[in-house]
């Protein structure tokens, strides 16, 4: 994955995972939440480098964890010099806050890693004022821990966004300032400008789906060996999104989208949708679905309907189905294609299919 962090060199954020379950049986859904968990790390640009999972049976109010794990997880924290300890779960203000002064590093959770994703992915006015009063408003409570712990520990995920000094001002002033985001929003909604593109000339494609179907390896493998833009193989616009000539004559912009979000906090829902309205600018709509993992009807229909709820149900839409590698029966990938029109079949790890991909997605273009 190719984040702005990593192009300018600098050294990837080191996460560890904690998570709590109240019995034992629960552990192979934790263990498949540490893994979507993990690619919302990578998303925001860090690396996870240790998991702890720990069986009790009560939540500690003060800690959440055990305050004895809190201690183990102080001392792994330090010698493997991690800098942030990710919670899969709310944490209230004081659990947060106490669990910084023990551990002494920054402590996030889940809501933040994803309030912190849909910041680096908006770029409508509009999913920027979503996704800042979203954080604000989960912010301001806990204020006190983080206004001061934040500017000794530094930036980084769970810290984009309104920026860090803004959090060191008064709550009032936060106050203030989420009234008035508020009150843009409505004039927004009200207005709703159609920002018609600079880059009209240019055909414009967004990857969605759920995280991990693939869409970044999907990005990275489109636009890897092609002409070159500028001297560059590909030149990034902004985080998410970059111009590459698919062939000779066709330059593209394609955009990475947040991702569809397993159990997304309810009052998450309308900044990850405002996230999504990059699809409203789109030429093809690409959506890609992870094969290999059961649910893919279900999947396909939450994002379709969810695609069309935001105004794109005419939009050119693409199926791509991905991971075959992972699937051992051929006639199982077959039924997909054959069930979905205007699918394909790929693997964004060997490579199979990504021709036809760009075919197709030429064929698209020309069509136009
Ligand atoms: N086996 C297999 N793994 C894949 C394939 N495509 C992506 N992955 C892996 O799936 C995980 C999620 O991929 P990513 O591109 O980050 O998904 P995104 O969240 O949709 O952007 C990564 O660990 C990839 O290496 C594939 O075709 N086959
Ligand atoms: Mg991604």
């Amino acid at each position: 994955m190719t984040t702005p962090k990593k192009e300018r060199g600098i050294k990837k954020e080191r996460v560890l995972l904690v998570s709590l379950i109240n019995d034992s049986a629960r552990r192979y859904k934790a263990l498949n939440r540490f893994e979507e968990l993990e690619g919302l790390v990578k998303t925001a640009g860090g690396e996870v480098f240790e998991k702890i999972l720990q069986i009790r049976e009560n939540i500690d109010p003060s800690y959440y964890i055990g305050k004895g794990k809190a201690h183990e997880i102080k001392d792994i924290v330090k010698k493997f010099h991690i800098d942030t300890v990710l919670f899969d779960t709310e944490l209230t203000p004081a659990q947060q806050r106490n669990l910084e002064e023990l551990i002494g590093v920054k402590i996030i959770d889940r809501n933040i890693l994803i309030m912190d994703i849909f910041a680096l992915h908006a770029r409508t006015k509009e999913a920027k004022i979503q996704v800042e009063l979203a954080q604000l408003k989960y912010r301001l409570p806990r204020l006190t821990g983080l206004g001061v712990e934040l500017s000794r520990l530094g930036g980084g995920i769970g810290t984009r966004g309104p920026g860090e000094q803004k959090l060191e001002v008064q709550r009032r002033r936060i106050k203030q300032r989420i009234q008035r985001l508020e009150w843009e929003l409505k004039f927004i909604e009200r207005v709703r400008d159609v920002q018609s593109k600079k880059r009209k000339d240019v055909f414009k494609i967004t990857l969605v789906g759920y995280t991990n179907a693939g869409k970044t390896t999907l990005m990275n493998l489109l636009s890897k060996e092609h002409l070159k833009v500028d001297g560059l193989y590909f030149s990034t616009i902004d985080a998410t999104t970059r111009k590459f000539y698919i062939d000779r004559n066709h330059r593209v912009v394609l955009s990475d989208t947040v991702g569809f979000i397993e159990d997304l906090p309810p009052h998450l829902v309308a900044s990850f949708r405002s996230t999504l309205k990059v699809a409203m600018d789109a030429d093809l709509l690409i959506h890609v679905v992870d094969v290999s993992r059961p649910g893919v009807d279900e999947r396909i229909q939450v994002v379709e309907q969810t695609l069309n709820e935001i105004g794109c149900r005419d939009k050119k839409r693409l199926i791509v189905f991905n991971k075959t590698d992972l699937v051992l029966w051929d006639t199982i990938l077959l039924r997909y294609k054959d069930r979905y029109q205007n699918s394909i079949l790929v693997s964004g790890k060997s490579g199979e299919g990504i021709d036809k991909l760009k075919e197709t997605i030429l064929r698209h273009i020309t069509v136009i």
